[in-house]
């Protein structure tokens, strides 16, 4: 064994210990972690890989790693003081980068979240352990479709388990102290990154770095401090028990599409046509208007977004007015349609990526364009 591998191992093994055993061996004065305590709350880990399960082939340095390769058990293990806050279980849902997550896997996992919660009422809340690329798409899913109060929190980390400063353990402590307290009842599905806790509908990866995750114009809802989380805001939109998107015998997701619009644009072309399609822009081109009406005729739901996802407040480049633009404003009057035209979809304030998610869910239960908007209105 190479002296680099050596370390890895030994690093490797060191998050795998047991709380107790990491205990024995922590340095002098430092604080002792507490037993389990039988009156704390219980929380359970769902661990589905990424950087925070990412192991270096050579520890301590900036080289590359392996995401999705610690176990929820060693993830677990490797932070003893979440034994002061939680009696934490722990359980792999699956251990992959998260660009390789599916939608049927978010179907998946909302699902065994809907059961944990629904057969052990003494459960205070689920963390959902994930890598930082689809976490966002992934949280704002299970936001949904996730129809409970109880506080269900999603995490990852920037930086890898065995990389230098890693940020997934204090990640994985500030989501289980908010899930394990009574002020996340409610709050809808959130994410818990670099000490801020952020609602699902409105987070955003801004960049790979620590301190990349933010909730945009709307801010976040907490913090998480030294004393424990601290709320200061919550969410109004639909979700949690509210929720109307009930999964069961919902076996797999209507294909939405993602596409943009751009200046000397001509639209986009599907050799099949997918049941929706979600258009990041800020205003149509008129050589683009022919093919996204051409989609309507063929049935294709179509949704507009704009890229921030700030689509609510309007912007000048579309004449304001609170609605992103509609494909049809920027063409001349056009032939009356051969077919009805399928509806267009105005996105409020969610990022195109989160439209594609809740349109994905809306179209399980109704293609009408009122129910639709309504639908884009209330969560
Ligand atoms: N490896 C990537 C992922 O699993 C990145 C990360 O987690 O930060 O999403």
């Amino acid at each position: 064994m190479t002296r680099r591998r050596a370390a890895g191992v030994a690093i490797l093994l060191a998050l795998a210990l047991p709380a107790s055993r990491a205990a024995a061996q922590a340095p002098p004065g430092a604080p002792t972690p507490a037993r389990a305590d039988t009156t704390l709350p219980r929380v359970l880990v769902i661990a589905t890989g990424g950087t925070i399960a990412g192991v270096q082939d050579a520890p301590g340095t900036l080289g590359g790693y392996r995401a999705g390769t610690l176990t929820a058990e060693q993830l677990v293990a490797g932070v003893p003081e979440l034994a002061r806050h939680a009696r934490v279980e722990a359980e792999q849902f699956s251990n992959v980068a998260s660009t390789s997550i599916t939608p049927a896997m978010w179907v998946g996992l909302a699902r065994r979240i809907n059961a944990v919660l629904r057969e052990r009422p003494e459960l205070a809340g689920v963390v959902v352990t994930h890598g930082t690329d689809r976490l966002e798409e992934t949280a704002f899913f299970l936001y949904l479709a996730v129809r409970s109060d109880k506080p269900v929190a999603v995490v990852g980390a920037q930086r890898p388990a065995t990389g230098i400063s890693p940020d997934g353990p204090m990640n994985l402590l500030s989501a289980v102290r908010t899930v394990a307290s009574p002020q996340a009842t409610g709050k809808g599905v959130l994410v818990v990154m670099d000490e801020r806790i952020l609602s699902a509908r409105e987070v955003r990866k801004q960049y790979q770095r620590v301190g990349g995750f933010d909730g945009g114009e709307m801010g976040m809802l907490g913090v998480v401090t030294a004393g424990g989380p601290e709320f200061y805001f919550a969410p109004t939109r639909r979700r949690g028990a509210a929720s109307e998107f009930d999964l069961a015998g919902v076996d797999s997701l209507p294909r939405v599409e993602l596409v943009y619009s751009y200046p000397g644009g001509t639209g986009p072309t599907f050799a099949t046509p997918p049941v929706g399609v979600v258009v990041t822009t800020t205003g149509f081109a008129p050589t683009e208007a022919a093919a996204f009406r051409a989609l309507r005729e063929q049935g294709v739901v179509l949704v507009t977004a704009f890229p921030s996802g700030d689509n609510a407040t309007g912007a000048p480049r579309t004449g304001g007015g609170g609605a992103p633009p509609r494909p049809d404003s920027a063409a001349a009057p056009a032939a009356a349609p051969s077919r009805p035209l399928a509806p267009s979809i105005a996105a409020q304030h969610l990022t195109p990526q989160k439209a594609r998610i809740l349109l994905m869910l809306a179209l399980t239960h109704t293609r009408d364009g009122r129910e639709l908007q309504r639908i884009f209105r209330e969560y």
